[in-house]
């Protein structure tokens, strides 16, 4: 595997599975992969869960680890080409990656969507020149649209929680007080799009989603139709992807936050988030803390996700 970007990149989702799954039983099983091999993280955002959980996962596998935090410490760098380089960025992206690239074996990116252009975000510009200039295998640790190891996970942890061949799951929009990125739902959809879930999303009108991503889903605007017989709940808030309206925040409505009532008209659903979530915007406290909320299991499979993408990666080298 040369690159991992979207659910295509995994080829044959069962295979997948079920070597997350023999993964996860024997995840110290692969050491002899990653023996002097470096893993380099570069984070040009913030983060909690994919900072630990690649960490990890690398660990796992024999690799050493190096973590470039791009705003705190590197220099600032221009990312366009052609730019008369005059302002306050000391150095070019183009010789900044395959500078990053001499240094390790594979690399994880993080670059979120900066909301000034759609056509800029929806290109992944950051991560593509990664995969073009670094000359190594690259993997999204959260791009401007997708968010691959994310979205894997969720999956592992459908996989080990549903009671039924096929469950629903159902994807929900939420309020946040913040513009949000598209990409955890993008991927997410671009997963249970592949799996064998009956998928249905809900938002506010407004709110669609890149019918890149959403494909055949489901689109349900009556929320609480949404959870009649669901078994998953996977809330997330994300911001317009509308020509005109990208980026921009369309509603905060709390009618929207899941809650106990709404999450009794499901078939005893189990509630999902990403993380990090807030509180009493998203999803309230009693539901975040009840035993239907597998959020904490789900963050744990962060690790499998990603070492099953890091040990295909090394394998491919
Ligand atoms: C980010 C997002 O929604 O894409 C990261 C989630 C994993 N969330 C925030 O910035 C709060
Ligand atoms: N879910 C997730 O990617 O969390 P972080 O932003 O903390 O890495």
């Amino acid at each position: 595997m040369r690159a991992f970007t979207n659910v295509k990149d995994l080829g044959d989702l069962n295979a997948a599975l079920k070597e997350a799954a023999e993964v996860k039983k024997n995840r110290f099983g692969y050491q002899q992969l990653g023996i002097n091999k470096t893993l380099l993280m570069v984070f040009f955002n913030a983060s909690l869960r994919t900072r630990l959980s690649t960490q990890k996962a690398a660990m796992n596998l024999g690799m050493n680890t190096m973590v470039l935090d791009v705003n705190q410490g590197a220099w600032r760098l221009e990312t366009e080409r052609g730019v008369i380089m005059d302002g306050d960025k000391s150095e070019h992206i183009l010789e900044a990656i395959p500078v990053m690239g001499s240094y390790c074996d594979i690399i994880g990116v993080r670059s979120f969507a900066k909301f000034e252009s759609k056509a800029d975000d929806y290109s992944e510009n950051i991560l593509q020149q990664f995969i073009q200039y670094s000359g190594r295998p690259v993997f999204s640790m959260e791009g401007a649209t997708t968010h691959p190891l994310q979205a894997f996970a969720d999956l592992i942890t459908i996989e080990e929680y549903k009671t039924k061949t096929r469950p629903k799951v159902v994807m929900t929009w939420a309020p946040h007080p913040k513009s949000l990125p598209q990409a955890v739902p993008n991927s997410f959809a671009d997963f249970m799009n592949e799996a064998n879930v009956d998928f249905v999303i809900t938002h506010p009108e407004g709110y669609e989603l890149d019918p890149q991503f959403v494909r055949g889903a489901t689109i349900e605007y009556n929320q609480e139709k949404a959870f009649q017989h669901a078994d998953f709940i996977y809330a997330k808030n994300w911001s317009a992807f509308a020509d005109g309206h990208y980026g921009e925040i369309l509603s905060k409505d709390r009618s929207w936050t899941v809650d106990t009532a709404k999450m009794a008209l499901t078939d005893n659903a189990r509630f999902m988030h990403c993380l990090p979530v807030r509180r009493n915007m998203i999803v309230t406290d009693d539901v975040i803390e009840s035993p239907q909320s597998i959020v904490i299991p789900e963050a744990a499979n962060r690790e499998i996700s990603c070492e099953v993408v890091l040990k295909r990666m090394l394998e491919s080298l």
